[in-house]
């Protein structure tokens, strides 16, 4: 199955994924991991995102776009994936949408984890306080905020367009999130 998880900073995507990659076994691909190990490993384009991270604005578009061709040239992508972070914005989802096409892999599935606003603040405070992220700041979180509504929500329209996105309710449990998602790819799963 390819799967993409929509949802503001601190909606769940990347918890959520995390569990989903077990059930679903492929891999988990997110963004902004690939992201934090190029800046842990000092590499050049580690060193042009670290700033731009920290301040909760987006990486450019090249830059990832890039990143991702590379992570889907490879074998472990064929069986399908997770996508976690990316597409951020109207132009990373039209790249992506080409790059699926040429590669014969069209997304299956868009699920936007919705979560209100104040719950998203709590609980990127709570990560802040257990690890540290640099981009976790009360500043750069307003920032973060402030990016994904004026660039990444149009996206959700774009997949709604394109009859692919299905909303599940991000409030509640780890467990309760996870068996909601599963229970919105049901459909999918069956007819493989
Ligand atoms: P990301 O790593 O994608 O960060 P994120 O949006 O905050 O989501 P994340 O997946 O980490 O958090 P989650 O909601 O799971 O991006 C970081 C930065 O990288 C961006 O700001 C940007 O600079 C750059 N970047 C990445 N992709 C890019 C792109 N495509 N283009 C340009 N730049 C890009 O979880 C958050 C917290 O909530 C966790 O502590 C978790 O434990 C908690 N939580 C989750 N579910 C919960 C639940 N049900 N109940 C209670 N707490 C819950």
């Amino acid at each position: 199955m390819r799967l993409v998880l929509l949802g503001a900073p601190g909606s769940g995507k990347g918890t959520q994924a995390a569990r989903l990659k077990d059930h679903l076994q492929v891999p988990h691909i997110s963004t902004g991991d690939l992201l934090r190990a190029e800046v842990a490993a000092g590499s050049k384009l580690g060193l042009e995102a670290k700033e731009i991270m920290a301040s909760g604005n987006l990486v450019s578009d090249e830059i990832l776009l890039g990143m991702l061709e590379d992570r889907f040239s490879r074998d472990d992508t064929k069986g399908g994936f997770i996508l976690d972070g990316y597409p951020r914005n109207l132009a990373q989802a039209a790249a992506l949408d080409q790059l699926l096409q040429r590669i014969g892999q069209p997304m299956d599935y868009a699920v936007q984890l919705e979560v209100p606003t104040e719950m998203l603040v709590e609980r990127i405070a709570g990560r802040a306080k257990a690890e540290g992220r640099a981009d976790d700041s009360p500043e750069s979180v307003r920032r973060r905020l402030q990016v994904y509504n004026d660039q990444t929500a149009p996206v959700v329209d774009f997949y709604r367009q394109h009859g692919q996105l299905t909303v599940v309710n991000g409030v509640g449990s780890l467990d309760d999130v996870f068996t909601r998602i599963v229970e919105a790819l049901a459909p999918a799963k069956e007819v493989g």
